[in-house]
């Protein structure tokens, strides 16, 4: 049986019987029946059955520039999601001038994952929470409702009880997003659908089936790629972190999504903008743009690990409870606010 933890202190009290309000532990998820949301059902259902369509028509009819600009839109939008939702906005893992804040916010609108503010959110209290009945997708619930099942039903109680208490008045403050957030039904049908219909048929003469149905392949392909984050990478991989917790390092996952499955670090250190030890662009391309940035000067104050503590936590593995939403979370203890290293200082 894995020994229970400490989530304030870091220590390991031997047999102690102490279960993290900050940690799934060994919680077992309530037995409360799901309470289905039937548009979501049929909207999710319809979007997949025309992104299979949409494949069929990509090796058929579409043109080759129409499937290389659906290709584009993935990794633009994802880049919306990891180097944005993710990596800026749910975890202020670095900061971002106005530009690129706006590029981004114009990225994650092409991936219609809800506004920026809602889904952050919802990020910090995964984090926080994880694997309890607070975490939205909690992966105790199994691989389907981690992946999608979660955005097919009404949200725990709790989620929302303990969402609560999870400061978000950094993101509130951001003009950019307020302004995504109040007029989020406007701008996303024109960026996820109008745009990316309108630009092959006006720029190649593709036909408007074609278009249509390859974005919403581009669209369903983008988002199974973020919920494999939830699912597979809270189940299949290796812990060399933390073997406590349920997130894993997994490279296929990584690859897909643009650097972000190496989940076991990512979890046990929420802040470092890499989302992985080594920020090998190969696997995480994520890391690069915001590398990219960082030297045009768009993006500063990149925080991340030294080794020294990566070493120190990797050989006290088990020490796993303790979990924060990123930097500036009120339990970063002051050992990891002190030792963490800020890249592209500016004052
Ligand atoms: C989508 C999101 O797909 C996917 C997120 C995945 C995250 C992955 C993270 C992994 C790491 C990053 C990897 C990136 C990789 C990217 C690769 C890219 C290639 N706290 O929600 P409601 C309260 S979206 C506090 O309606 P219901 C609050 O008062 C897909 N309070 O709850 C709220 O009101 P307001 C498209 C909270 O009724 C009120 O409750 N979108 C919290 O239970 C009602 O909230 C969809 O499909 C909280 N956390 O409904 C829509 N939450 O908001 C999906 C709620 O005004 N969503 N409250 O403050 C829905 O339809 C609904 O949310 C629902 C639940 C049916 C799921
Ligand atoms: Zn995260
Ligand atoms: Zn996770």
């Amino acid at each position: 049986m894995a020994p229970n933890l400490s989530s304030q202190t870091g220590i390991l009290f031997e047999g102690e019987e102490l279960i993290s309000e900050f940690s799934g532990g060994n919680q077992k998820p309530d037995n409360r029946k799901l309470k289905p949301v039937w548009r979501n059902i049929i909207l999710m259902g319809y979007l997949h059955l025309a992104a299979i369509y949409g494949c069929y028509l990509a090796f058929t009819s579409a043109k080759l520039a129409t499937t290389i600009f659906a290709f584009i839109m993935y990794q633009l939008s994802g880049l919306g999601i990891t180097a944005g939702a993710h990596r800026l906005w749910a975890h202020k893992s670095y900061k971002a001038k106005w530009p690129l804040r706006l590029m981004l916010t114009i990225f994650n609108t092409i991936a219609f994952q809800d506004a920026v503010v809602d889904w952050a959110r919802d990020h910090r209290v995964h984090h926080k929470f994880s694997e309890t009945d607070a975490d939205p997708h909690n992966a105790k619930r199994g691989f389907f409702f981690s992946h999608v099942g979660w955005l097919l039903c009404r949200k725990h109680p709790e989620v929302k009880q303990k969402g609560k208490g999870i400061d978000m008045s950094d993101l509130y403050a951001d003009p950019i997003l307020k302004f995504q957030k109040d007029y989020y039904l406007m701008v996303m049908p024109i960026f996820c659908f109008l745009i990316p219909t309108w630009v092959p048929m006006y720029f190649w003469g593709e036909t408007f089936k074609n278009a249509f149905f390859m974005n919403l392949l581009r669209y369903a392909w983008a988002l199974n790629v973020t919920w494999l984050v939830n699912s597979a990478a809270h189940m299949f991989g290796d812990k060399p972190y933390d073997k406590y917790i349920n997130p894993a390092e997994n490279l296929s996952v990584a690859l897909l999504a643009l650097g972000e499955g190496w989940h076991n670090y990512h979890h046990t250190f929420p802040w470092d903008y890499k989302t992985a030890e080594l920020g090998k662009y190969s696997v995480n391309l994520t890391c690069l743009f915001i590398d990219l940035m960082a030297k045009i000067g768009w993006a500063y104050d990149l925080k991340t690990v030294s080794e020294d503590m990566v070493r120190k936590r990797v050989e006290r593995t088990g020490d796993g409870s303790h979990e924060l939403w990123g930097w500036g979370d009120k339990d970063q203890s002051e050992e990891e606010r002190t030792g963490a290293l800020i890249l592209n200082k500016q004052d």
